[in-house]
């Protein structure tokens, strides 16, 4: 039965027609159901295309040269980070730096903002939710600093214990850094009312956007981000670029993280300064065709705009949470319909994530099984593993009730 309410949010047949790939058959020789774009995006024929444009008629090195070619692959890569910035409502382009991955980005605000500014009893708040991206590179500043990290906590249904906020911001954290997005329960916190609370006590707030950025609106400033970290991979781009959003007073105050080309104004065999911002924090050749392809994926998600993929996926959500409910001996890590994106993580009694995953392959769907990068969350609910299945804009309630009927075939493969 086609699904009035979501069919009428987005055309999704006229998107699919862009990602040839979701096309394809798997070994099995069944049609693929892409169900793992919280781990990467599929990426549409107008983002291969401009990555392939590039290479065929404008690759250079960017800021070296006053050649044509590289004058070009500057002037695209600059107008990219531009719009990177309009895309995520920063007030200049010189608060976005281009890095490898939201990890990077991560790390790059650990290592150079947490090293300057933090000191043996400050503390940082995280939440139990974090993907190790948010808490590995914490943990390695906190060790040895005599850094604090305290825990926002998760409630049994995915969403977090916000009423342990104040006890918290009674601590007096230097940093609050909490991810817009759950990758396993798709849990949205409410961000911008963390970042409220978290600002009155005196803390900066960093908020882990691989999620949330290719999912929903995000605009910085109404936000109440300080800093923010995301993906290419994971909102139809190329992988290999992530972008650090700072406020720009913050990135000018902090002392540069990787050392090399590019991120310095003047070197002598005694010392160098450092470069301008955004510049100070990009030392090397960057992902230069990459950062364009970013860009290509950036104007498709524009032109379908992102209040309608939000919407889109809070209709899946509505669409598909249910249906799993349904299948006897399945256990959602995180149900609550309240503030979540169309990604869900689930254990079935006796049978191991993986086996669910291998079964669920045979039938064509492509699911991850494992701990997502979210240890923590997965120790929290007493599980090793869950399967997760996640949605994006070119996924369909009909590719949702196959992955159900999948699931009742895998329940008959281990009864
Ligand atoms: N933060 C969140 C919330 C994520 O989901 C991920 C990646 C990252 C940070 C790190 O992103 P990266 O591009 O630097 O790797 N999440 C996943 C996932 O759920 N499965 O594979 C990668």
């Amino acid at each position: 039965m086609p699904n009035l309410e979501i069919s009428s949010i987005l055309d999704v047949s006229r998107i699919r027609a862009d990602f040839p790939v979701l096309a394809r058959e798997t070994r099995e020789g069944v049609s693929l159901v892409y169900l793992d774009s919280t781990a990467t995006s599929q990426k549409p024929r107008q983002v291969i295309e401009a990555l392939a444009d590039f290479y065929l008629h404008h690759n250079a090195n960017i800021h070296r040269g006053v050649h044509t070619l590289a004058e070009e692959a500057t002037a695209a890569y600059e107008e990219t980070r531009a719009r990177v910035a309009r895309f995520i409502g920063a007030a200049s382009p010189k608060e976005i730096v281009f890095v490898r991955n939201a990890t990077e980005a991560i790390n790059l605000v650990v290592y150079s903002w947490g090293r300057a500014n933090l000191r043996e009893g400050d503390v940082v708040v995280l939440t139990e939710m974090e993907h190790h991206a948010n808490l590995v590179p914490w943990q390695m500043l906190a060790k040895g600093r005599g850094v604090k990290l305290e825990f926002i906590h998760v409630r049994p249904d995915g969403t977090l214990a916000m009423d342990e906020l104040p006890r918290l911001l009674a601590l007096k954290p230097k940093m609050v850094a909490v991810s817009g997005m759950s990758n396993v329960t798709g849990f949205q916190p409410d961000v911008a009312e963390i970042a409220r609370q978290a600002h009155d006590a005196g803390a900066l707030v960093l908020v882990d956007g691989a999620q949330l950025v290719p999912h929903a609106p995000v605009d910085v400033q109404a936000l109440g981000a300080d800093f923010l970290a995301f993906s290419s991979h994971k909102m139809l781009g190329p992988s290999g670029v992530g972008v650090l959003y700072g406020r720009r007073a913050l990135l000018e105050a902090m002392p540069p993280f990787l050392g090399g080309g590019d991120m310095i104004k003047r070197v002598t065999l005694e010392g160098f300064s450092a470069n301008a911002v955004p510049y100070k924090f990009e030392a090397g050749t960057p992902a230069i065709a990459e950062v364009v392809g970013l860009g290509a994926a950036i104007d498709y998600l524009n032109a379908i705009g992102m209040e309608a993929v939000h919407a889109y996926e809070q209709a899946m959500a509505r669409y598909v949470l249910p249906r799993l409910q349904e299948v006897p001996g399945l256990h959602l890590l995180g149900a609550s319909l309240e503030r979540r994106g169309a990604v869900f993580s689930f254990w079935i009694d006796g049978i191991h994530a993986h086996d669910v995953a291998q079964v669920l392959d045979y039938y064509g769907i492509a699911v991850r099984a494992g701990h997502h990068c979210a240890q923590p969350l997965h120790i929290r609910f007493g599980v090793p593993a869950t399967a997760r299945a996640s949605f994006y804009i070119y996924n369909t309630p009909e590719e949702a009730d196959r992955l159900v009927a999948a699931l009742y075939k895998v329940k008959e493969v281990f009864a």
